[in-house]
């Protein structure tokens, strides 16, 4: 039902629909995470696989934070279409730099929106992308953090069991931060 009170908010329709299209590009990165997990986990990377089912989940409820705040500010948060699944990969490596890739594309989406925001000083939306900026300061740290291993550790013999392993050890070092 759409009534005089709920039509009456200080969400503007353009941020709505940039907000909105950051629901769908997280909702995208979860899946986008998920097929790599699954890669991950019939390639016999088990390590990484639970970093990358656990990032998929992240992923996940970065989009519901998103959608929350657009119906909570009186827009109509869409849930996202999601196609264009990456299914296959060359090699573990090869999961770990489109991930790095990826992240640096969400951190540029965000700053554009909160560049946005603050354009049209709209302070309550800026503020709430902050959580998303630091957010992103991490995952690219994060991101960058696997990459080392496997130029640290190297692919050859035991490696990729030895870098897997490390993966794994990083999510466990993640999850006592948080
Ligand atoms: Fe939502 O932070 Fe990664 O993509």
């Amino acid at each position: 039902m759409t009534t005089v009170v709920t039509k009456k908010r200080s969400l503007l329709k353009e941020t709505e629909e940039k907000l909105n299209a950051q629901i769908q590009m997280e909702g995208l990165a979860s899946f986008y995470y998920l097929a790599m997990a699954s890669w991950a986990e019939t390639h016999g990377y088990l390590g990484a696989s639970e970093f990358l089912y656990d990032h998929a989940e992240e992923e996940r409820m970065h989009m519901l934070k998103i959608m929350k705040y657009v119906n909570d500010a009186g827009g109509y948060a869409k849930a996202p279409e999601i196609t264009g699944i990456r299914h296959d990969y060359t090699s573990l490596r090869e999961v770990f730099e489109s991930i790095l890739e990826h992240e640096l594309a969400v951190t540029r989406s965000i700053n554009k929106l909160s560049d946005f925001c603050f354009e049209v000083k709209d302070f309550a939306t800026l503020n709430f992308l902050q959580w998303f900026v630091n957010e992103q300061r991490e995952e690219e740290a994060t991101s960058r953090r696997n990459l080392e291993f496997f130029d640290i550790i190297g692919e050859e013999g035991q490696g990729l069991w030895m870098i897997d392993t490390e993966i794994r050890n990083l999510l466990a070092e993640i999850k006592k931060g948080n």
